[in-house]
């Protein structure tokens, strides 16, 4: 039996997913150029495929591809608010990591998607499922497959959800008869644009990741120092020009109840974060969008977050994590945050690890904070 679209966004909607969209498998040539200027410019990050070729042509992934089946999966719920003994000070995690792992959510629709698909045709599908780390341009199908259309904040704007939806995508090498393609643009107010803290956006549907503290703050390592302060409390992700668009203001909450057990609070305290063992990691933020990059990266956010406070009772556990962590990329953070607080406690920890810390590169982000030349 053969398949149609309706059946599809039928069988979708037995899934809970009501955002699927086909589209046909021709390569996305429209975006080549965009790719080789992004490569020209340095632009490309580290997560992503760096042949333009590949990120265009699904055959190259399913030998015979014909049909794209894409999925929007809204994972924002309104947030719980953090739970902890702790007090102080908060960090901010994006909405898309707070629950369980979009990805993991994604790929399952998508296998049981592709169950219901075998049923009704009655045989099994030479078929791939891919979601973000995927070397195709998702938002790019999503938008061919009529999802949603592009913003200028670079995201897929979907017109139930906005842009708080996670996309994947299902490639098959049957045809079906596609949706339109979204010819809109978005309302080209500027407002994200203008809420960016970093000026990453450097013009509309450009993003700078060397800038974009939805990239810094995955990007394992030293921070930049020219970029810490804008971080603010961010631990993971950010929302800041999606959550500035007029068209983000009034879109329906996920109704799916596996992003409904809150993992990472949106607002968690930090020294709960820093405190943090493994196995409490495991049991919890592992399981988000931010579990990927594991426990240092967010918590060298957690103290440059704690920098950027504003509150002097937090020297006493930066002085604390400057003395014994085991961590120099910790270390090194924490003398930039004692810095940032100042005052006389702040100096005299700063001034203690001046002399004593083994790490070259930690001393000299001490005496940078005591601002001394080296
Ligand atoms: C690398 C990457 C990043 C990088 C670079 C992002 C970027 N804008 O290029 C960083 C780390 C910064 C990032 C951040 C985020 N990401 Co990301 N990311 C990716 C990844 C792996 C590749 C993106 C890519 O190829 N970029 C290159 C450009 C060329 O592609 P694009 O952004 O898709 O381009 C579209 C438009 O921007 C436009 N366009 C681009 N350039 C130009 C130039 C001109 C002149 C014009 C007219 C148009 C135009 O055309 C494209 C679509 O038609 C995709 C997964 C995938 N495989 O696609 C996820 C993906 C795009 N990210 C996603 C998410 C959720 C995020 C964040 C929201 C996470 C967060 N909360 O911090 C932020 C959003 C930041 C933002 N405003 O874009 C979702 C998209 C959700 C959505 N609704 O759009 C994806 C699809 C992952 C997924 N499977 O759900 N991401
Ligand atoms: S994700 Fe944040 S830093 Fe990156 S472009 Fe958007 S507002 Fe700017
Ligand atoms: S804030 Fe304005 S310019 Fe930016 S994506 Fe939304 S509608 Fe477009």
């Amino acid at each position: 039996m053969l398949i149609d679209q309706q059946t599809i966004k039928e069988s979708g909607l037995l899934l809970q997913i009501d955002q699927v969209g086909v589209a046909n498998a021709e390569p996305l040539e429209s975006m080549l150029e965009i790719l080789e200027r992004r490569i020209r410019e340095e632009r490309l990050t580290p997560f992503e495929e760096k042949n333009p070729s590949l990120r265009i042509t699904p055959d190259n992934l399913l030998d015979g591809c014909r049909t794209i089946i894409t999925l929007a999966i809204p994972y924002d719920r309104p947030a719980l608010s953090a739970q902890s003994d702790d007090e102080g000070q908060q960090g901010l995690v994006s909405r898309c990591a707070r629950s369980q792992d979009y990805h993991r959510v994604v790929e399952e629709k998508a296998v049981q998607l592709v169950k219901k698909i075998e049923e009704t045709v009655n045989k099994s599908l030479r078929h791939k499922i891919l979601t973000d780390r995927s070397p195709l341009l998702e938002r790019e199908l999503a938008r061919r497959s009529g999802l949603g259309l592009i913003g200028e904040n670079c995201t897929l704007i979907n017109p139930l959800y906005g842009s708080y939806v996670a996309l994947g995508t299902i490639l098959l090498d049957i045809a079906i008869e596609p949706d339109l393609p979204n010819e809109k643009t978005c309302l080209q107010c500027g407002g994200c644009r203008e809420a960016c803290p970093t000026g990453a956006l450097i013009a509309p549907y450009i993003i700078d990741p060397h800038r974009c503290l939805s990239y810094l703050s995955q990007a394992s390592g030293v921070f930049p120092a020219d970029l810490r302060v804008s971080l603010g409390s961010r631990l993971y992700g950010c929302d800041s020009c999606q959550e500035a668009c007029p068209l983000n203001q009034e879109v329906a909450a996920s109704p799916l109840t596996e992003f409904s057990t809150v993992l990472f609070a949106a607002e968690p305290y930090l020294l709960t974060l820093l405190k943090m063992t493994r196995k409490e990691f495991d049991t919890k933020i592992r399981l988000t969008a931010a579990g990927w990059r594991g426990k240092t990266t967010l918590q060298r956010n957690a103290v440059i977050a704690l920098g950027n406070s504003k509150d002097r009772d937090a020297v006493k556990d930066l002085a604390r994590i400057l003395e014994n962590d085991a961590r120099p990329l910790i270390r090194l953070h924490a003398a930039w945050a004692l810095g940032q607080l100042g005052g006389r406690k702040a100096a005299l920890a700063l001034g203690k690890s001046a002399e004593r810390d083994p790490e070259e590169t930690v001393r000299r982000e001490v005496l940078a904070a005591l601002g001394k030349k080296n």
